[in-house]
């Protein structure tokens, strides 16, 4: 059984201030191709189809757009997706009833009655079947009243308990598609910048790996790094884009897992997807990285990191006639590595005005006039600090 593995599109998405559709679109057409030249027997999407819970008319043309050309391949390519964390359950699932006619299976949210169940979804190979169990997202309030009370008192306790009461037959082939945060005995996945807060919340939300060890592929959603937590067969696939500079040095790939017979070793494989625009940081005086701009690279998504000790001339217009898609602009010098140094021990506190007035002079080189004081003024004594 051939697998295609995907998670995170985050469709609507934005890096900085600029609009990915092209670029979504652009990996998502890839994805349509590599499905036609690798004939996957699924495919599965772990989560967090659209960045935001109520995505643009754009995102659902975008999301639209990719679900129909893989519809179109034949013979057809089932699709399996469960709602993420930034999905919102009630807009996915919209439309699902006729989505199945088209072999497109949507799980958007975790048993909420007694009687529901995982969607569980049964495809054959030659060696047999295999079944395919959607675990949505969840948090613990979600599916906690199905329990005795004191049963689900965490993440870790209410999958373990969801996927406890399907009674599932673990001498078959299992695959399991989940959005959560697993880790592998306290220890966290590699995290990065454009997951927000996923990594920061202090080990509450983290379910420990061995909860699913048992099923013979385990498909993640939610770490936008592609990785394994403690073992090959459970692991995450990764955004099919940068969305962050901190994923400068990430290699985005669809993962293809390839079943066999039961018991047989899980054959992986990360087939790579090129960006239309690439995401890296540039660092160096503003004539280098002027310098280095190509006709290959100048479309590049740029964080740029100036060193010049003397700062020049509108850097910004400067690097923009040769590069399109900047996404920020630092400096780091002698003069910015000082004002981040922490104050010596001992040395008051600014006053609000008198830091301002500080802060003017250095950007300024010189003093603020009684124009700006006034302005100044009024706008901390709106916020309610001491003004002066
Ligand atoms: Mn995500």
């Amino acid at each position: 059984m051939k697998i295609f593995h995907l998670s995170d599109l985050h469709i609507g998405k934005q890096l900085h201030s600029y609009n990915l559709k092209e670029n979504q679109q652009a990996a998502l057409a890839q994805i349509v191709a590599l499905a036609k030249e690798h004939r996957p027997d699924v495919v599965l999407i772990c989560g967090d189809i659209f960045d935001r819970s109520v995505p643009s008319g754009d995102a659902y043309t975008v999301f639209d757009g990719f679900l129909q050309e893989l519809a179109e391949l034949t013979p057809q390519i089932p699709v399996l997706i469960i709602a993420g964390n930034h999905d919102n359950p009630q807009r996915l699932s919209y439309a699902s009833a006729f989505l199945e006619k088209h072999q497109i299976y949507l799980s958007a949210s975790a048993p909420s009655h007694p009687e529901e169940h995982l969607k569980k979804v049964v495809l054959q190979d030659v060696h047999g079947e295999v079944n395919f169990y959607l675990l949505p997202f969840l948090k613990p309030g979600y599916v906690r009243h199905l329990f005795a009370e004191g049963i689900v008192t965490d993440y870790e306790t209410a999958v373990r308990e969801v996927l406890g009461r399907e009674g599932i037959d673990f001498s078959q082939r299992n695959v399991l598609l989940s959005h959560q945060f697993y880790t592998n005995q306290g220890q966290k996945p590699q995290g990065c910048d454009s997951e927000q807060s996923v990594l920061t919340v202090g080990g509450l939300d983290n379910v420990d790996a061995s909860v699913v060890e048992q099923f013979d592929y385990v498909a993640l959603g939610h770490i936008h790094g592609a990785q394994m937590v403690k073992s090959p067969h459970i692991r995450y696939c990764g955004t099919p884009l940068k969305y962050s500079v901190s994923e400068e040095f990430h290699k985005k790939a669809v993962t293809m897992a390839e079943l066999g017979a039961k018991g047989q070793e899980i054959q992986l494989t990360s087939i790579p997807l090129a960006p239309i625009q690439e995401v890296r940081r540039e660092r160096g005086l503003l004539k280098e990285i002027l310098g280095r701009a190509t006709k290959e690279n100048c479309h590049d998504f740029i964080s740029v990191t100036l060193t010049d000790e003397k700062e020049p001339y509108r850097p910004k217009e400067q690097l923009e006639e040769v590069y399109d898609s900047i996404l920020e602009l630092r400096v780091d010098n002698t003069r910015t590595r000082n004002m981040l140094e922490p104050e010596g021990e001992g040395s008051a506190l600014l006053q609000p005005m008198e830091a301002f007035r500080a802060f003017y002079q250095e950007m300024q080189g010189q003093p603020m006039g009684s124009e700006e004081e006034g302005i100044i003024a009024s706008i901390l004594e709106q916020w309610g600090g001491e003004t002066i």
